[in-house]
């Protein structure tokens, strides 16, 4: 079927059904494969418009598709965005649980707090470290709404990036006197080792990553805002979790964030 703009609301109605009722669905280019990238984030932006109707508020960003291995797996050249609500937070002690999302993983990353607004098209990683007021360890919780996680890039951004929750640590550092260009990390799930990286994965340095993501959005007149948080980008494979696993990320002079999945 070939897309229009006024197939917009019902792909939102689509994605966010899927979400709600926690269930796969078949992905958008099946139905649509015309549709573009352009076309892609005027659905995730309509998508999250839909989520503050119903209450949610805006807290941030997130990048994806920020390592080189999974550019390739994807066979893209491009990292991509999408937004963080207040909803998508959880608390590390509390727990995420299993029977609200559908097929979760796991991935370990580094939150930016924004210390000021930061908008422009000729933003860089120097500019992104001098605006950030603290770094903190994180694990984003993705959960794709589209069948066995497979999906293109203009599927993904539709789907405001398989966003579902996140976890930030309790040790925040101000960025300065930090090598974040070269932090070692390793996650863990039930205290076995799964993943070890260093977040150089995340486009050489995740302050590159940020400043990729604020150039995207000064191109459309848009910016971060003081007080908001990054997630900048995965360091590793995401791991799959379910009920009863404990999955941990300990960082090189950042410390750890860990949860339980209930
Ligand atoms: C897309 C989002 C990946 C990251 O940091 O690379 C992502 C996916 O579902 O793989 O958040």
């Amino acid at each position: 079927m070939a897309y229009t703009q006024a197939k917009d609301l019902e792909i939102v109605e689509y994605l966010l059904s899927a979400e709600k009722e926690r269930r796969e669905v078949v992905k958008v280019t099946d139905q649509y494969p015309d549709l573009t990238i352009e076309q892609a984030y005027a659905i995730q932006e309509q998508l999250i418009a839909r989520k503050e109707q119903e209450g949610a508020r805006r807290i941030g960003l997130k990048l994806g598709l920020t390592s080189k291995p999974k550019q390739q797996m994807m066979g893209v050249h491009e990292a991509i965005y999408g937004y963080l609500t207040h909803d998508m937070l959880a608390l590390e002690w509390e727990g995420i649980a299993f029977d609200q999302l559908i097929h979760p993983k796991a991935e370990p990353e580094i939150a930016f707090f924004m210390g000021e607004d930061l908008q422009g098209t000729n933003v860089t990683a120097l500019d992104v470290l001098q605006a950030t007021q603290y770094v903190a360890p994180a694990i984003e919780i993705i959960d794709s709404r589209y069948l066995n996680f497979k999906f293109t890039l203009v599927d993904v951004v539709a789907d405001n990036c398989s966003s579902a929750k996140f976890v930030i640590g309790s040790k925040w550092r101000s960025p300065a006197g930090l090598d974040l260009g070269n932090l070692g990390m390793f996650m863990s799930k039930n205290g076995a080792v799964s993943q070890v990286g260093s977040s150089s994965a995340v486009l050489g340095h995740p302050a590159t990553s940020v400043a990729w993501a604020v150039n995207k959005l000064g191109a459309e007149g848009k910016g971060l805002k003081k007080g908001d948080v990054v997630l900048s980008g995965a360091i590793s494979e995401a791991i799959a979790f379910e009920a009863g696993d404990t999955i941990q990320v300990q960082f090189a002079e950042l410390g750890s964030v860990s949860f339980t999945c209930k």
